[in-house]
């Protein structure tokens, strides 16, 4: 395959809501390109990107896809991402390996929920972006109306530079206001648009909207500034120069309506990615971490090997693929890098540039370009594979905490190790999902982004790991601790009957620590009252009821345990029998200590339309939610608010129905914090009869 340097290769990811046409738009750029033979669609299956089984059952995207095609002499190398809320941990991947986003925008629909968190991850990303407004053959299509909303949205750096002729049925080309062209497309043809006349009812449009585009770029430049003033306009170079210059900069973000369906206005883009957007040899340093601390290193061909794995995925009957970034250096064939994370070191095999399922097998990969490695040892997602003689690693990508979770056991009783063994695989491939035993509730429980992600899972575990789970609500893990301080409390171990006999006597003091104390022992034993050696006795006695619990079978939090008093046999005092009357005097005192419940509480943000706040407060107020606050971004409104687990387990259900699927949330551990009285007791009774049942 032809050689690319870094200055002709062009890094673009794919962004949007859901099902906007990000994978059709990325058929449409190959076919148009002479990439592929012929533009294969996702609603009949033929896509080469969403070709995994469940991509093609779901029509979506779950998992990202590399893509690349030569444009004017450039490569382009896509990542196409997910726009399903639970699948936007690859956007962020995505994000870290290109220097530009294109978020396209649905001509009908505008902005959505997930086009706001898509922007708001590039916005955290600090990357040039361009938009491309797709769907202008759909009946309901409205470019003014989009644009408006686009530049409401994200400001005035919004740049229309190819605009739509006509809309709906008779959409049938664009014009580009840089060179002032028009082209006419066949309808689902090879893409190639032919050059017309400017529609004559579009003349004065095209002029108006050319000199506000050359007004605000000349704007972000004085030498363009005055050229403007002087002659009234600028040149078509000046005006690419001057807007690639604000593209660069994150000044301005170009604007191109098309169908991805229809491939009009695809050869545009592939064309202002080329010109405008920054090459990959733009990246002059990137972040790296070397004994925990942030420094930056260069990014140059001729440095040493240094490449991020963003992505792992799994192809069948090859096996596991890692497509890598290269930043420094280059990645060949035969020679070995290192693996500092796992400190490995890994025989590069075979490597390819991919394009969806085809690959263009490849010998070396250098710095700038993206590509696939085939059969590494123990290589995966957030890894790096550096020179070997380099101390540092790529930062792992940034993931939010998962949002739903679910308890799940064997269908089948031996089948755990298999399921352990499958998710264990299935994270290699998305690190977006959680998998643990917890021991305080006694089950296995398996988070994710949302529902369909869970359902995702759960369906590969069946068909590729042959086994299949029962799904329950996971249990909330309560903790039990005590309010009030006691004294002095007794208990005597006595045990003569048979055998060697067994005597312990003990005095506590219990007293309660403040939240997030844990557990603490003290041996105030004076005298030597109990033997030096049975005093630790005492304290593994108490730590036998702290994970099991005494009022409700939870692990037992935030006390203080002194061992105060006590008296000894001098033949049938030992160990056993100080376990014992620790255990028993603990639970004695524990009772007596007014014991209560303490429930985990979360840290709610939610992000809605304006309209839809008053609705989200009422719902979590009467979730024993306290709100904290209000904070605009754009059209939305994030509520923050803390709130009991147990009532917002199923949250991204409510959500979804309250706001028509228009609001998105995060959710991350706070605090414990006590139950109310009548919630306790119930807990209680529950627990009393599931003992009873299994006793
Ligand atoms: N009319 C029309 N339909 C389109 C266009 N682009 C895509 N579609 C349709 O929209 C649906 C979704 O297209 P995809 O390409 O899968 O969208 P996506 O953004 O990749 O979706 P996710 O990956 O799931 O986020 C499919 O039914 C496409 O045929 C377009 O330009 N016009
Ligand atoms: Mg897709």
């Amino acid at each position: 395959m032809k050689k690319y340097q870094a200055g002709s290769i062009r890094n673009v990811c794919l962004l949007s809501h859901g099902s906007v046409g990000k994978t059709t738009l990325l058929e449409a750029a190959c076919f148009t390109a002479k990439a592929t033979s012929k533009s294969g669609k996702v609603d009949n299956g033929s896509s080469i990107f969403d070709s995994r089984s469940d991509e093609k059952e779901r029509k979506m995207t779950i998992s990202m896809h590399a893509g690349f095609c030569e444009w004017n002499d450039t490569k382009i190398n896509f990542l196409d991402t997910p726009g399903f809320l639970d699948f936007l941990s690859d956007a962020r991947a995505a994000l870290r390996v290109v220097e530009t986003a294109v978020i396209l925008i649905d001509a009908v629909d505008g902005i959505q929920v997930g086009t706001e968190l898509v922007s708001s991850y590039v916005d955290e990303a600090g990357i040039p972006r361009m938009f491309f407004v797709n769907g202008m053959d759909e009946e309901n299509a409205d470019f003014q109306k989009t644009l408006d909303a686009v530049k409401n949205a994200y400001g005035t750096g919004v740049a229309p530079v190819v605009i739509p002729i006509g809309k709906g049925p008779s959409f049938k080309g664009i014009i580009d206001l840089v060179t002032k062209d028009a082209y006419e497309y066949q309808r689902e043809g090879n893409g190639l648009g032919k050059k017309i006349e400017i529609p004559a009812d579009m003349k004065d449009s095209v002029d108006s909207l050319r000199q506000s585009l050359m007004e605000s770029i000349a704007e972000t430049d004085e030498d363009l500034m005055n050229k403007y003033f002087e002659s009234g306009e600028l040149s078509d170079d000046d005006l690419r120069s001057g807007l690639a210059k604000g593209v660069a900069s994150g000044s301005v973000y170009p604007l191109i309506a098309g169908s991805g369906l229809l491939n009009i206005g695809v050869d545009q883009l592939l064309t202002k990615i080329v010109n405008l957007c920054p090459a990959a040899d733009s990246r002059k340093e990137v972040e790296v971490l070397e004994n925990g601390s942030a420094k930056m290193i260069p990014c140059s061909e001729s440095g040493p090997a240094a490449a991020f794995v963003f992505k792992t995925i799994s192809e069948e009957h090859l096996g596991e693929i890692n497509i890598v970034r290269v930043f420094s250096g280059k990645l060949v064939t035969g020679t070995d890098e290192l693996n500092p994370t796992k400190g490995l070191a890994e025989r590069i095999g075979n490597m390819y540039f991919l394009r969806g399922k085809e690959r263009c097998d490849t010998t070396e990969i250098s710095a700038g370009d993206i590509g696939g490695l085939l059969k590494l040892k123990d290589t995966h997602t957030n890894d790096s594979l550096v020179d070997k003689n380099a101390k540092f690693r790529f930062p792992p990508i940034q993931l939010p905490e998962p949002l739903v979770s679910v308890a799940i056991t064997a269908k089948q009783q031996g089948d755990e190790d298999k399921i352990a063994v499958g998710l264990n695989k299935l994270h290699e491939e998305d690190i977006s999902f959680t998998y643990k035993f917890h021991p305080d509730i006694h089950q296995s429980i398996l988070s994710a982004m949302g529902d369909i992600q869970l359902d995702v899972l759960l369906d590969g575990l069946k068909h590729r790991f042959k086994v299949e789970v029962e799904k329950k609500q996971p249990k909330i893990s309560y903790r039990e601790t005590i309010t009030k301080p006691v004294k002095y409390v007794e208990y005597t171990h006595k045990k003569q009957s048979g055998g060697a006999g067994q005597y312990a006597r003990v005095f506590i003091d219990l007293e309660p620590l403040q939240r997030g104390g844990g557990y603490e022992f003290v041996d105030k034993i004076v005298g030597g009252v109990i033997d030096q050696s049975l005093r630790p006795s005492v304290d593994k006695g108490v730590h036998s009821k702290l994970e099991e619990g005494i009022i409700a079978g939870y692990p037992i939090v935030d006390i203080r345990v002194s061992l105060v008093d006590g008296k000894t046999h001098p033949v049938d005092s030992k160990d056993i029998a100080f376990q014992i009357a620790g255990r028993e005097v603990f639970k004695k005192a524990f009772e007596m200590a007014s014991p209560i419940l303490l429930e985990p509480v979360v840290d709610l943000k939610v992000s809605v339309p304006e309209e839809y706040t008053g609705d989200i407060m009422g719902d979590l107020s009467s979730r024993r939610g306290k709100i904290g606050g209000m904070n605009p971004i754009g059209k939305y409104q994030t509520i923050s608010a803390k709130v009991p687990e147990a009532e917002v387990q199923n949250y991204s259900t409510t959500l979804r129905s309250l706001t028509q699927g228009r609001g998105f949330y995060t959710k991350a551990f706070s605090h414990y914090e006590p139950v109310p009285g009548e919630l306790a007791k119930k807990i209680i009774e529950t627990h009393k009869k599931e003992e009873e049942v299994t006793a």
